[in-house]
């Protein structure tokens, strides 16, 4: 019997069709001797419900799931359809898996029990940012936080397993549902995106270990609050202007945060009189755009202290959010500074 190695070659005539989300996943898990292969299946379980919210996305028109679901959410935001659907796909995608033990979203008010004491983890979801964009077919975004739970697995979930600043997140990501659909995540090992292939039904690896330029020239904010602005914050904008930075706001966070992440650039919701505290949530928007800034380089703050620290005391709590480049986030903290002294 002949036996030979295998030599693998890149042929034209066949050539390699990547990485895919599976393999990276395993092999990520391989560098980590203890890991066990459940933040693994959750993280597999997350992918599975973005390739379902993808696909009802891309139809919304045509199924007639586009629209509003005709009630508001705990935000007291108009629920769309979408916004139900995404969120039922995630959480009954996360039950399935049996890794998680509790969810908290943004389309429900209280903490979701999913039932599984044995589950080892807790995850944050925002299962459709932007919603309201899906009707004029600008991209939307899902992000997620995942952390493990604080109390012993098998006991009732505490608050204490969801009231988790956010340095203590053991995963994060986003969905962007774009001109292509990308899932971009970190484990605290570096940044890296996927790109969904719809005809084979997989995400290949496309922006291995993202790191963010350091500056940009790029300013995301709206603008028609600029009256309630602090004056640091118009001082800082004033500046950005007269070096004739781009003004570029979707309206879709997901989409503004990833295009600063790629070119540099800074998104900013400030705090105003409508929202004192701003309109961004901490447990399940500004935490894993945070960690996955910091884990690409850049900053995430809100106008004062680092998003990552900020202990949350309340579910829906909301944050302003100063996140991008890190020469930019650093000088617009300067400019508001200034004005408190
Ligand atoms: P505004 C969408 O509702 C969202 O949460 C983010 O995706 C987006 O950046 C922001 O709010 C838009 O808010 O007040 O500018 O319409």
């Amino acid at each position: 019997m002949k036996i030979k190695p295998y030599i693998h070659n890149e042929s034209s005539l066949a050539y390699s069709v990547g990485e895919t989300l599976d393999r990276f996943i395993k092999k990520k898990q391989d560098d980590f001797t203890y890991a066990s292969g459940e933040l693994s299946q959750l993280l597999r379980d997350i992918a599975l419900a973005t390739k379902i919210v993808n696909r009802e996305t891309n139809r919304a028109g045509l199924a007639n799931i586009g629209g509003a679901f005709g009630q508001t959410n705990v935000q007291g935001e108009e629920q769309q359809k979408l916004d139900v659907i995404a969120n039922i796909r995630f959480t009954r995608a996360l039950t399935k898996g049996g890794e998680v033990c509790a969810v908290v979203s943004e389309e429900d008010d209280e903490v979701i029990d999913l039932q599984n004491s044995s589950g080892k983890y807790v995850v944050a979801i925002d299962p459709l940012d932007g919603s309201s964009n899906i009707d004029v077919n600008i991209s939307i975004g899902t992000i997620f936080s995942i952390y493990r739970r604080v109390t012993p697995i098998g006991s009732p979930i505490q608050l204490e397993d969801i009231m988790q600043p956010g340095n203590k997140q053991v995963a994060a990501g986003y969905v962007l549902y774009g001109s292509s659909t990308m899932l971009v995540y970190t484990t605290g090992c570096g940044v890296n995106g996927f790109t969904y292939e719809q005809s084979l039904g997989e995400f290949f690896l496309s922006h291995p270990d993202m790191k963010a330029p350091n500056d940009g020239k790029v300013f995301s904010i709206n603008e028609g609050g600029y009256n309630q602005f602090d004056q640091g914050l118009k001082n800082y904008l004033k500046v950005c202007k007269e070096r004739e930075y781009s003004a570029r706001y979707i309206g879709s966070l997901v989409a503004d945060f990833h295009r600063n992440l790629l070119k540099g650039g800074i998104y900013i919701y400030p705090s105003n009189p409508k929202n004192p505290n701003g309109k961004l949530r901490l447990l399940y928007e500004a935490n894993a755009l945070a960690f996955i800034a910091e884990q690409a380089g850049a900053s995430a703050t809100d106008g004062e202290n680092r998003i990552l620290d900020i202990q949350p005391t309340s579910l829906h709590q909301r944050t302003p959010l100063f996140i991008g480049s890190s020469v930019m986030v650093k000088e617009a903290m300067s400019y508001l500074a200034k004005e408190k002294v």
